[in-house]
């Protein structure tokens, strides 16, 4: 069933364990989303990028995850990853997307706030949930690219602030993970997570998830954080997929190259969500 991105995110918070939440572009990997939520039982949150939307088109992912999301045994959540535009975020609101990310981590902080606040006055009077980001992540995520030296730390005074003014259902931080595959092995500022989880009685979203080794994903897990974006990692078991049986000029039957890159994608969602904790939780 379909449900608001606020009504898995306050259980996770409750429960004290994560959700994922995993790009979707196209159908194999809806699919294998749901199909991995299913077999283990986790409540999940299907999300699509700006570069996401202009690939498939608003109307198509629409129709694809409403479709999907009431098929399925679990709970679903239709959500906007980095909304960057009134035309996106408006058009999502309109198109049965339950919740949506506001992206204004570029601008300063009253900016920032005062848009925000803007975003969630409609959102909530449509009854979708809303996101915000406070911070800025290093790397790549479809088309926004932020360079290292201009990545920061959220910090927890100003994501008290942030909250207060804006009103957002949950909130993404910047601890050390970044957009994108990693070169060395990422550190986590864990003491920074418990010290806003500690002023923030809300869910806590982490982005740039991809490549974080287990221990981390499980250690940030118990300090509180319940949304962690998963991209890059469908993505390499996509082509992983792919490579496994294009391995000569026979090979050139779009099911017979794409259903083994769905099957892929379905393996490594479940890995993630058994590590996230959601599993079982539908
Ligand atoms: C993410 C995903 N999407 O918003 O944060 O990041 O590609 O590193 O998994 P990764
Ligand atoms: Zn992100
Ligand atoms: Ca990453």
């Amino acid at each position: 069933m379909l449900v608001t991105g606020k009504e898995i995110l306050d259980n996770a918070h409750k429960g004290n364990y994560a959700v994922g939440a995993f790009n979707v572009n196209n159908m194999e990997i809806l699919q294998a989303v749901i199909a991995a939520a299913e077999e283990t039982k986790s409540p999940v949150i299907v999300q699509t990028s700006e570069g996401a939307i202009s690939y498939a088109g608003m109307d198509y992912l629409a129709t694809m995850v409403r479709l999907a999301a009431e098929k399925a045994s679990v709970p679903v959540a239709l959500h906007l990853d980095h909304g960057t535009t009134y035309e996106t975020i408006i058009g999502c609101i309109r198109n049965g997307w339950t919740s949506v990310m506001f992206d204004g981590s570029h601008h300063p902080l009253d900016e920032n706030i005062a848009a925000t606040k803007e975003i969630v006055k409609i959102a909530h009077a449509c009854g979708v949930s809303v996101e915000a980001e406070l911070g800025r992540l290093g790397g790549i995520e479809d088309n926004i690219s932020v360079d290292e030296k201009d990545a920061r730390l959220t910090s927890p005074e100003e994501a008290v602030k942030f909250v207060q003014g804006t009103g957002v259902d949950y909130l993404a931080i910047a601890i050390g993970t970044a957009h994108g595959k990693y070169k060395g092995e990422p550190k986590l500022d864990f003491e920074r997570l418990q010290t806003i989880k500690g002023l923030l009685d809300m869910p806590i979203v982490l982005h740039g998830a991809s490549g974080v080794p287990e221990d981390s994903i499980i250690k940030a897990t118990k300090l509180g954080i319940n949304k962690i974006n998963i991209d890059t990692d469908i993505r390499v078991a996509f082509t992983e997929g792919v490579k496994s049986v294009v391995t000569t000029s026979d090979v050139y039957d779009p099911r017979k190259i794409c259903g083994p890159a769905r099957e892929a994608m379905k393996k490594v969602v479940m890995e993630k969500m058994n590590m996230f904790g959601c599993a079982g939780k539908a």
